[in-house]
């Protein structure tokens, strides 16, 4: 049997982690995120395709190249989340189960950052527990694909 696939979708300016803004993202690097995600994957026996893009509509196709392909997405869309009715749309039109991660609390900052069209293509949201949200996701998604494979 295959391992099944979990991708790994990150958003623009995540390529900057750990070398800006400590105070907000915490000190790992998109790297260290990559190994954690490596290692949670590891854990679980699961493929992994990890990838991130500071261009909107490459992260749309991706979400459209994960369509009968990945179990499952966990998606960090960083700014395009507040924005981009499109990735919404994306992640809507492929029906693979997501998870949206935030490394920051969105809702301890500005009013403007609190919503996000992609939480409504998404089974739920993790946000405020820093790099760990990635492999909690991670772990959410595995259950999630266990779940439909017992059915
Ligand atoms: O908390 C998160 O994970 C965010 O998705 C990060 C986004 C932000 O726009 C969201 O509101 C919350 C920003 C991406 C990271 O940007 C950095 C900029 C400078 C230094 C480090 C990261």
């Amino acid at each position: 049997m295959m391992r099944p696939l979990i991708a790994v979708l990150n958003g623009p300016n995540l390529n900057m982690l750990g070398l800006r803004q400590p105070e907000i993202y915490g000190r790992a690097t998109l790297d260290d995120v990559e190994q954690l995600c490596l290692a949670t994957a590891e854990r679980l026996d699961v493929a992994l395709d990890f990838r991130q893009t500071n261009i909107e509509g490459e992260l749309i196709s991706w979400v459209q190249e994960m369509r009968g392909r990945a179990r499952g997405v966990v998606i960090n869309p960083a700014g395009y989340g507040h924005t981009s009715i499109a990735l919404m749309d994306a992640l809507l039109a492929v029906g693979v189960p997501t998870v949206e991660v935030h490394i920051s609390n969105i809702h301890r900052r500005e009013d403007f950052r609190r919503h996000t069209y992609t939480a409504r293509a998404a089974i739920g949201v993790i946000c405020g527990l820093g790099v760990r949200g990635y492999a909690l996701a991670m772990q959410a998604v595995f259950d999630m694909i266990e779940d439909e494979d017992e059915r």
